[in-house]
């Protein structure tokens, strides 16, 4: 794993973990962040929504330069040695029935294999289990070494995701403006917000300095085969979510090289490598009854 922060206990925690909570924003780049969001409202059209659905490019870039120009230094300081590649908003509604996002990975920007991309969730209000704070499964970026495509691909832990849910997964509360850095490979979730408040959070993609970005497209005719593309962030900001990326290229994507890599789905054998969470009393007490 490359470096990641200035200290090196941090990193080692890091690496163990998949993630690390840190203080992270003044309260004057909060308010900023805040404006921003309210300056340009989500449509809302779901319990859950990201910037990345927005079809109107303007609004993405928007979003994305005015979030990288508030937290400029911010990032320099706890992030030496990486640069943003573009950030979002995430919002989960108030009082959301369908909100509750499933434990998953983010697309690889780059070979984790090789590079360490780390994403950021940054809440701006205080968040915990009743207004959809993140839900993280320790350790859990060391489980799955087939690239996350951007396109549709067979599932790798569908055996798993009930038993990393309910064992694994702990919540994290957090206060406004502190940062969740998490490995992209980390499996995270979120569940609903009960609260009668919106709960805004802006994700932050780094990369490390110099390190191009780039995107794997599952080859559905060989199927233990991954293109690799390198994409300009231009495209980044327009990509469709979900779509597959074919020949020929769009402006802004050049063909890298194809890799093989076969997609071994997870079985509970697996799991034995991460630890589960301890829990607290009634939690456990929650668990046996349940
Ligand atoms: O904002 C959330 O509730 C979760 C966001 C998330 O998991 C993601 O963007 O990958």
């Amino acid at each position: 794993m490359n470096r990641v922060f200035a200290d090196a206990t941090t990193d080692k925690e890091f690496a163990a973990h998949g993630y690390v909570v840190r203080s992270f924003l003044q309260p004057n780049e909060i308010g900023a962040l805040r404006h921003l969001y309210d300056e340009f409202p989500p449509e809302l059209p779901s319990d859950f929504y990201a910037t990345v659905f927005s079809r109107n490019i303007g609004y993405r870039r928007c979003i994305s330069d005015g979030i990288a120009a508030t937290i400029k230094y911010r990032l320099e300081a706890l992030f030496p040695y990486h640069e943003l590649c573009f950030a979002v908003f995430v919002t989960k509604r108030q009082k959301t029935k369908h909100g509750t996002l499933p434990l998953h990975r983010d697309y690889w920007f780059v070979d984790a294999a090789k590079h360490t991309a780390v994403h950021l969730w940054v809440p701006l209000v205080d968040v915990d289990e009743t207004n959809g704070c993140l839900q993280v499964v320790s350790g859990s970026h060391t489980l799955v070494e087939s690239p996350y495509a951007v396109n549709e691909y067979p599932p790798v832990f569908g055996h798993v995701m009930d038993l990393l849910t309910r064992q694994f997964a702990k919540s994290v509360p957090m206060a406004a403006g502190s940062v969740l850095a998490y490995e992209s490979r980390l499996f995270h979730g979120s569940g609903e917000n009960l609260s009668d408040k919106v709960r805004p959070a802006c994700v932050v993609i780094l990369l490390p300095k110099g390190v191009r970005p780039q995107v794997y497209v599952w080859n559905r005719l060989k199927q233990t085969t991954f293109d690799v593309l390198e994409v300009t962030t231009d495209y980044l900001l327009q990509m469709e979510r979900g779509a597959t990326i074919q020949k020929p290229y769009p402006e802004g994507v050049t063909y890298l090289t194809s890799v093989e890599c076969p997609v071994d789905p997870l079985c509970p054998q697996d799991l034995a490598r991460i630890k589960k969470p301890e829990r607290s009393g009634w939690r456990r007490w929650l668990r046996w009854s349940g």
